[in-house]
């Protein structure tokens, strides 16, 4: 059942060049995009795909979104990095902004996903420490089993996956693992006096998208409150209008102590992540403690800006719940034996495949591919379905045509 892959003579040059040249860290779908815009990419021979993985959620607005690419182009032709060394003129501008838009006291400026991730484990930390009186260095925090945070050494230490951590030792202590989606096993490690956070996501993206029980959060969020312990809110995938609501917290009105975004936050321009915090914790970071080049810079703070305002202006939050629903409708309606689940919440989806060859996932990937629409499995049976959430009903119903041709390859 391997689907053949047809590949122009330019795919394959450009392939090589990566397999000579690049780490090979990754193993991609075989295929090379030259443009994007809106649902769509185009590949070198000119064809064209919906992208239903969308930058992993870091194109929420859609390729190239005009009103944020002429920020871009704005900014960086009067000034791009100015390092923290110096004020600029919209870093506070963007302070104010998202502070009072995601309603927090503070935002620490970072760039990618997991530096913020870092960052806030730096403040939980210092927070247990200096505000709940933790014994210096002892300070614990929760995280769950089937976490993806990042890849960066101390967040790949409280990872399950052996994949991610074989080989990638020594590892930081200070973190406790507990199920996913267990309160009780959530209440059981609160009752250690030096666990200081829970950091947590409130739908797992990596893990397959697997969305918790209702009313997990908030309860969850409760739990902490009434153990002194600060919950953490890592909504680099599902924030920012992906699940159907701004933050998918919003689902259950659950205001995390500490709030991490990231990826779409630039609508794919360049890495722009944030820490959001109200002073008790966020204080106790002073000058000289933290940093990075590049963080805050004025050219990350127009596009931010400008990303959050069309999520708002274009009620992407919205449609991102509409036509979620209308894909899993749809997915159900196909009936494929092949499919043994379908879940999600707003446009971040996956399907579960049934198939006795392991490979069938990637197969179908491929038969996707094939047929103008870009996914890519996850953990082996799971395809995400993410497309960016300015996708219409009758791109969905389209979408849906190509997904029922494509499982054909699996029979
Ligand atoms: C890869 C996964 C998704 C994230 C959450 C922090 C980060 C991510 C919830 C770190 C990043 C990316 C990383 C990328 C693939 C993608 C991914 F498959 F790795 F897990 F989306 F599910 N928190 N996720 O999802 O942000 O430092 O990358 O900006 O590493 O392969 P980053």
């Amino acid at each position: 059942m391997n689907t053949i892959i047809n590949m122009s003579q330019n795919t394959t040059y450009y392939l090589e060049l990566e397999e000579r040249y690049g780490a090979h860290n990754y193993h991609p779908i075989p295929v090379v995009l030259e443009r994007g815009e809106g649902v769509y990419v185009w590949d070198i021979d000119g064809k064209r795909y919906y992208d239903f993985l969308s930058g992993y959620s870091a194109v929420n607005q859609g390729h190239c979104h005009p009103k944020i690419v002429q920020s871009f182009i704005e900014q960086s032709q009067k000034l791009t990095l100015t390092s923290r060394a110096f004020y600029n003129n919209l870093l506070g501008e963007y302070e104010k902004y998202i502070t009072q838009l995601f309603g927090y006291d503070k935002v620490l400026p970072m760039n990618s996903g997991v530096e913020a991730v870092e960052t806030a484990i730096k403040l939980c930390r210092k927070w247990g420490y200096e505000v709940k009186g933790i014994k210096e260095d002892n300070a614990k925090i929760i995280v769950c089993e089937g976490n993806f945070h990042g890849r960066t050494s101390t967040v790949i230490s409280f990872s399950n996956d052996a994949l991610a951590k074989k080989n990638f030792g020594p590892f930081m202590p200070g973190f406790i693992s507990i199920p996913y989606n267990d309160l009780n096993a959530l209440a059981n490690a609160l009752s250690d006096k030096e666990v200081s956070g829970f950091l947590v996501e409130p739908i797992q993206g990596e893990a397959g998208v697997i969305v918790p029980d209702e009313g997990y959060l908030s309860k969850a969020k409760q739990l902490c409150k009434d153990a002194d312990v600060l919950f953490i809110a890592d909504e680099i995938q599902t924030g920012l209008a992906r699940t159907g609501k701004l933050l998918a917290c919003d689902h259950e009105n659950v205001k995390p102590d500490i709030l991490i975004l990231g990826k779409a936050l630039s609508g794919g321009m360049m890495p722009v992540s944030a820490v959001l915090a109200d002073d008790e914790v966020m204080m106790t970071i002073k000058p000289g403690e933290h940093g990075s080049t590049y963080g805050g810079n004025p050219l990350a703070c127009k596009v931010a800006i400008t990303s959050l305002q069309v999520l708002k202006d274009e009620k992407m939050a919205e449609n991102a719940a509409a036509m979620g629903k209308l894909l899993r409708a749809e997915l159900e309606k196909i009936g494929s034996l092949h499919i043994a689940t379908v879940r999600g919440r707003g446009l971040l989806n996956a399907i579960v495949i049934d198939h006795r060859n392991k490979d069938a996932a990637w197969e179908l990937c491929l038969a996707l591919k094939e047929n103008g629409l870009l996914a890519k499995p996850t953990h082996g049976d799971k395809i995400r379905f993410a497309p960016p959430l300015v996708i219409n009903k009758e791109q969905i119903m389209e979408c849906i045509k190509i997904i029922s041709k494509s499982l054909s390859v699996l029979d």
